[in-house]
C-alpha cells in the first residue's frame, strides 16, 4: 500500500512564512502528503502561527526537543525562558489544553511504509545496534509513559544521561536516556554512551562519531533514516540511506523537504 505521506519536512521551529512555501510547492492540492520530523516550535518568530495551523491541518510529525519543551511549558514542569525561548505567544494563547492534547499523539519514531519500502523517520536518531523491533519497543515504552503521566513524564526527562543503559538502569534514568538517543542525540561512542554538549559537525571527544556513521541493524528492516535537529551538518551524512532534512532555516539556512519515493530535496530559503 501506499502511503499517504510522501514528503517529511524538517525542523520549522516556528518558520511559519517558510512552511507555508514549502508546502505550497510540495502539496499544492492540500492533500496533507507531509509528516514532519520534530522541533514545530521554538527559536524562530511565528511558533503560535505554525501550531494552529498544525492543529487545524491535522499534520503529523514525530516529537522534536524544542517540541517536549513546549509541552513542560505548557504544563507547567518547565519555565519559559525568556533569552532563548520564543514561545510566549503559543503560551498566552489559551489553547494549551488542545496543544497538549495534539502533540502527546506524536510518537518518538515512525514508519512510513510505500510500495514495500519503508521509511524511518526520528527527530535526532537511533542506537546503531537496534533492530527495528527494539526502535519500536523503545518507542512504545517511552509514548506510554509520557501518555499516561505527562506531568510526571516532562518534570523528569531533563537530564544529560548520556550514558548507556543495562538492564539494571532504574527506569527514570532509562526513560531520560531513551528520550535523549530519540531527540538530542547527535555524537556517540561504540558503547553507546552520548555526547550532548557538542552541536558542531565534529565532537572534540576522541571516539565519538555521528550516530549515522556506525553500522545500524535497523537497515536490515526499513529501506531508509530521516532525522532532523542537526543543523550544523545541513543535511550531509555521507550515507546513502540516512538523510538529514534539518537544513537551519532558522538560523539562516532553509526549510526542506525529502520526497521518500525518490529521495529528492525541496527547498525554501530563510526569510530571516
Ligand atoms: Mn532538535
Amino acid at each position: 500500500m501506499r502511503s499517504k505521506f510522501k514528503f517529511v519536512i524538517g525542523d520549522i521551529q516556528g518558520c511559519y512564512k517558510e512552511f507555508k512555501a514549502l508546502l505550497k510547492l510540495i502539496d499544492p492540492k492540500k492533500e496533507n502528503k507531509v509528516f514532519c520530523v520534530g522541533d514545530l516550535v521554538n527559536r524562530g518568530p511565528d511558533s503560535e502561527k505554525v501550531v494552529d495551523f498544525i492543529l487545524e491541518n491535522n499534520i503529523k510529525s514525530v516529537l522534536g526537543n524544542h517540541d517536549l519543551h513546549m509541552l513542560a511549558i505548557l504544563i507547567g514542569a518547565k519555565k519559559h525562558n525568556k533569552k532563548k525561548d520564543t514561545l510566549q505567544k503559543v503560551i498566552s494563547k489559551n489553547k494549551s489544553l488542545d496543544i497538549i492534547d495534539h502533540f502527546l499523539k506524536y510518537p518518538f519514531a515512525k514508519v512510513l511504509s510505500n510500495d514495500n519500502k519503508k521509511t524511518l523517520v526520528v527527530h535526532a536518531g537511533i542506537l546503531p545496534n537496534w533492530k527495528l523491533s527494539d526502535v519500536q519497543s523503545a518507542n512504545d515504552e517511552l509514548v506510554a509513559e509520557l501518555r499516561s503521566d505527562p506531568e510526571k513524564f516532562l518534570t523528569t526527562m531533563y537530564s544529560d544521561r548520556g550514558k548507556a543503559i543495562s538492564k539494571s538502569t532504574n527506569k527514570l534514568n532509562r526513560r531520560r536516556y531513551l528520550v535523549n538517543v530519540f531527540t538530542r542525540m547527535r555524537f556517540i561512542t561504540p558503547q553507546n554512551k552520548l555526547d550532548l554538549k557538542t552541536k558542531l559537525k565534529k565532537s572534540t571527544k576522541e571516539s565519538y562519531l555521528p550516530w549515522f556513521e556506525y553500522d545500524h541493524k535497523t537497515l536490515n528492516d526499513v529501506d531508509g533514516i530521516i532525522f532532523g535537529h542537526w543543523a550544523a551538518i545541513n543535511g550531509v551524512t555521507n550515507h546513502n540511506k540516512i538523510k538529514g532534512v534539518d537544513l537551519g532555516c532558522v538560523w539562516g539556512g532553509s526549510l526542506a523537504a525529502i520526497n521518500i519515493y525518490d529521495k529528492s530535496i525541496i527547498t525554501v530559503e530563510s526569510r530571516k
